[in-house]
């Protein structure tokens, strides 16, 4: 695995997106050490052990670094191992980059946008690095200056549940940015360096097309228009064969479906939403921060927005799947969990069955028969 996998390099090298698991790996930092950048902003890159790693090489090697995140968790979350994990690289973080710094929680900053001001970065001295996102890119977009009527709500959109993520929703740009971005499961198959070079060229149409480059904005209008129709509607087909395992959780196994033809889990999980009873998604896929480790198939735990933190109507609605995981469990891909935050979570197949299955069979309980049958008509 090399560095160039997760790696997209936009206006000539001002802009780099990327962001393994574990943050910025070693390679990356030489990547931009070899460069000759003086200054260097991280944009929308959670505090991990790597982001902590790399603003200390950098700034070893006597380059300035600014960080602007939203990854920070509340206080109350230190409960979970993985939460306290995150508030330790962020204070980390902060305490070497004092004002530099500023690391926010995801309910005050729903997107990255509102912590860069317009321009703030555009001195071509500055190399920026952000997450290979939808924020990833108008976070950085903004530091440069470039923006947008109504960027920074569809940046907040683009952020939160896919199911959210709706046309009403978004500007025309924000809604292009999205359908474009989803049609990219469709080159999951062809390996991760062709997959980058499609989302390069999304990201590069994109901010043509803000600056007012017509055939930029066609070429992703063409894409929305001929594909993303068709599309969504195979999406929503395959979504309700999904069965539900327990009160609330609908489960999917798209292993067979993904190897004939390209899956969006966004698109995907926005439609299995919208079987009755959904509180949370099951996705068994062949792809995936997990998968590598844990031969080839990961199961990804998806909140229904409704009863997610922010947008359920009460903290009791609230579903935290950090609970499912026990306290003393090593969160990591290596360990065959990732769960970083209340509304995702992606583990293996040996402890799904183990112990995270049978956990949201405890807490839901066995399947009510009348819901069972309306789930089992589907459509
Ligand atoms: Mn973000």
């Amino acid at each position: 695995m090399s560095s160039n996998e997760y790696k997209l390099n936009l206006i000539g090298g001002r802009i780099l997106m990327m962001t393994p698991n574990k943050g910025i790996n070693e390679e990356m930092v030489n990547a931009i050490l070899a460069g000759g950048w003086t200054d260097v902003v991280l944009l929308d890159t959670p505090p991990m052990r790597g982001s902590v790693m790399a603003v200390k090489r950098l700034m070893e090697e006597k380059l300035r670094v600014w960080y602007r995140d939203h990854h920070d968790l509340p206080e109350e979350d230190t409960r979970f191992a993985s939460a306290r994990e995150i508030r330790g690289y962020t204070r980390e973080i902060c305490g070497l980059l004092g004002n530099r710094a500023r690391i926010m929680t995801r309910r005050d900053h729903p997107s990255c946008v509102g912590l860069v001001k317009e321009g703030e970065f555009a001195d071509p001295k500055y190399l920026i690095i952000a997450n290979p996102d939808a924020d990833g890119l108008l976070t950085a977009m903004k530091a440069i200056g470039l923006t947008y009527n109504g960027m920074k709500a569809d940046a907040d959109v683009l952020d939160g549940p896919a199911s959210l993520a709706t046309q009403d929703r978004l500007t025309e740009y924000g809604w292009l940015l999205k359908t474009n971005l989803a049609l990219l499961g469709g080159f999951m198959g062809k390996g991760i360096a062709h997959l980058n070079a499609r989302k390069n060229e999304i990201f590069e149409n994109f901010l043509k097309m803000v600056q007012g480059d017509q055939a930029a904005h066609d070429q992703l209008a063409d894409n929305t228009e001929k594909k993303f129709g068709v599309f969504a509607q195979r999406m929503k087909n395959l979504a309700m064969q999904a069965q539900m395992i327990a009160n609330g959780v609908y489960a999917l196994d798209i292993t067979d479906a993904q190897r004939q033809e390209p899956v969006d889990i966004g698109t995907l999980t926005t439609y299995m939403e919208s079987l009755p009873g959904c509180q949370i998604t099951v996705v068994v896929r062949s792809n995936g921060p997990l998968a590598k480790h844990a031969g080839g198939v990961q199961y990804s735990l998806t909140v229904a927005s409704g009863f997610q933190p922010g947008f359920a109507p009460s903290k009791e609605d609230e579903i935290d799947l950090r609970r499912a995981v026990p306290e003393n469990w090593n969160v990591s891909p290596e360990s065959g969990v990732i769960s970083h935050n209340a509304f995702f979570l992606h583990c293996a197949a040996q402890q799904w069955e183990d112990v995270i299955g049978p956990a949201l069979l405890r807490r839901f309980g066995p399947v009510d028969d009348v819901i069972t049958d309306k789930a089992g008509n589907g459509e």
